[in-house]
């Protein structure tokens, strides 16, 4: 059977399997099993299993330690490639229930290894690299006067000439940061900055990689405001930016996992991303996500059903969401119209958790997003957990599906926001502080897991598997022609960092 989108890679999973399984007990076909049954399923996820991938994992983020002198799952690092073996050798374990594939696509990666901005005298706090951003020139300081963009820096006409050889001081808005650094490279600018519209610091991104892009830094409102004021008044101002930075272009890998089981044409997807951040081993950070779709799509073996059940694990989701938007992007129409859903899991386990239900709804969002969204709400309800809407932004892999068409949702439990007092009282945990304290750092280990938010998001993942693997009734057909539009214009976000 072909999985679309997947090259001819499709793995020898029969051979595998028949190592582990005595040959003398029958092999019961997946005809003859019971039809999924949600409770059941449900009731096979435990603590157990859970944690003790979770322990596996660790141990495979740890092969970077050479690498990087600490555990990591990044793309291209050892530990990533040890997360993408497992994977693979976990499904290759679960005999023909599955036909398993491999993507591969063209990602980039993105290092700042050292940074720094002077404006004035002054060195900025707020000063952040975007990511992506390519170095300064020889990744040497360059030095040059600060020159303020009109308007917010979307068009050519917006940089008066002497911004060359010059440092861009450009305003945050309307396009994104991308756009920015390559008119500003474009003009000749050495560098450029962008400062926010609104307080607090940019932790932005460029996205993808242009040769016009210059070193490209984020500064608080706040802190740009002094040097607006100045240049506004025609008083000169000097600046110097050092940016040591690469970005570097590697193949990373997708794998897609879909039962032979089930109407073809009638799909219900889901994903976690398998990759981490650069600067810890990301066990909640999406190791959860990615064991708790392990997980169900081992204890689904044992059933069979109606609709096909298709699992992805996408890479690169930290770089800007890679994985998902290639596989998205390769998807001819008709392929397309045959995934019924898109059901993102990122962060099941966060220590200071919130059970979040991303906001979809049929306003925004293409037909059925909402109907998922309720599925959530009523599986919390009934089993008497409080819940929190949160915003579909465009902060994790439903984004590309979305974009194109496909309803999607998805539970999370929360990232770098903070709880409020609120939440303590229908969550438990600690207010003021991050849902997950070790967001995107070195101690996002699996010493630091909420358990029972593992294991309860893991059983309503498992809920929401069986009830679309039985059946769509209900659930709003797809349509060709959805417009997305309003979504796309308005998401500030492409993975976790802000686009624009
Ligand atoms: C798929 O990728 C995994 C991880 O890189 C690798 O172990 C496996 O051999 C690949 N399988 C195929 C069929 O390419
Ligand atoms: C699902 O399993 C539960 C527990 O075994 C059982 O009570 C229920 O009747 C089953 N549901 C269906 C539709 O068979
Ligand atoms: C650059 O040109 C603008 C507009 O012509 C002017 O306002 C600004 O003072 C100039 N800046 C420098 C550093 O020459
Ligand atoms: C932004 O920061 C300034 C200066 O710190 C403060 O006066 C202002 O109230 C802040 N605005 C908002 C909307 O928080
Ligand atoms: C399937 O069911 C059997 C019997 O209930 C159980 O031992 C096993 O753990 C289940 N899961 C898998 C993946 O076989
Ligand atoms: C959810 O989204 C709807 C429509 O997009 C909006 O009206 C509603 O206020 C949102 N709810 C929350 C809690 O954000
Ligand atoms: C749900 O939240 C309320 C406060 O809004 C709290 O009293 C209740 O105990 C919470 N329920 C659970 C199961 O934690
Ligand atoms: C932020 C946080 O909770 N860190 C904890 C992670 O786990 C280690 C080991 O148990 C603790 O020492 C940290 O305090
Ligand atoms: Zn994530």
């Amino acid at each position: 059977m072909m999985i679309w989108g997947v090259s001819l890679a499709t793995c020898a999973v029969v051979a595998a399997a028949s190592l582990q399984e005595p040959l003398l007990i029958p092999h019961i076909s997946s005809a003859k099993k019971p039809l999924v049954n949600s409770t059941e399923l449900q009731d096979s996820i435990t603590v157990e299993n859970l944690l003790a991938r979770a322990k596996h994992l660790s141990k495979i983020a740890d092969l970077s330690q050479d690498q990087y002198n600490h555990p990591t799952r990044v793309i291209g690092s050892r530990g990533h490639q040890g997360t993408l073996e497992y994977i693979i050798s976990t499904l290759a374990g679960l005999g023909d229930f599955y036909t398993t594939s491999n993507q591969s696509f063209a990602a980039v990666t993105g290092n700042v290894f050292e940074s720094r901005l002077v404006i004035g005298s002054d060195v900025p706090k707020s000063a952040a690299p975007m990511g992506l951003t390519p170095p300064t020139k020889d990744k040497e300081p360059v030095h040059g006067p600060i020159v303020l963009v009109s308007g917010d820096g979307c068009h050519a006409s917006d940089y008066p000439s002497n911004v060359t050889k010059s440092i861009a001081l450009i305003r945050r808005g309307n396009c994104p940061f991308g756009d920015k650094s390559e008119l500003a490279g474009k003009a000749g600018a050495i560098a450029a900055v962008v400062y926010n519209n609104e307080n607090g610091s940019v932790q932005g991104t460029l996205g993808a990689p242009s040769p016009d892009h210059v070193a490209t830094f984020g500064l608080s409102g706040e802190e740009a405001a002094p040097y607006i004021a100045r240049l506004q008044k025609g008083k000169p101002l000097d600046g110097i930016a050092y940016m040591d930075a690469e970005v570097a272009a590697i193949q990373t890998t997708n794998i897609i996992a879909q039962t032979v089981d089930g109407d073809p044409d009638n799909c219900v997807m889901l994903g976690g991303h398998s990759d981490s951040v650069a600067e810890g081993p990301g066990i909640n950070d999406d190791g959860s996500g990615s064991l708790s779709l392990l997980e169900v799509a081992a204890q689904l073996t044992n059933y069979s059903v109606n609709n096909c059940v298709r699992f992805a694990w996408w890479a690169g989701e930290e770089e800007g969401l890679l994985g998902s938007d290639y596989y998205v992007s390769v998807l001819p129409e008709e392929e397309n119209l045959k995934i019924r859903l898109f059901m993102d899991y990122d962060m099941m386990a966060s220590p200071n958790f919130a059970y979040q239900i991303y906001n979809a709804t049929n306003a925004a969002n293409p037909d059925g997003s909402e109907e998922l969204r309720n599925l959530y709400v009523d599986w919390y309800k009934r089993n008497g957990l409080n819940y929190t809407f949160i915003p579909f932004d465009g902060r994790s892999d439903y984004d590309g599906f979305i974009r194109n068409g496909i309803p999607g949702g998805g539970i999370a439990t929360g990232a770098e926001g903070i709880k409020t007092k609120e939440e303590e009282l229908m969550f438990g945990g600690k207010s003021g502080e991050w849902y997950d304290p070790c967001y995107h750092s070195l101690c996002d280990t699996v010493d630091n897991l909420s358990l029972i938010s593992y294991v309860t998001s893991t059983r309503l993942i498992a809920h929401s598997v069986a009830t679309y693997a039985i059946s769509f009734e209900g659930f709003p057909k797809r349509s060709q022609s959805i417009s997305t539009e309003g979504y796309a214009r308005d998401v500030k976000y492409h993975g976790h960092k802000l686009r624009m």
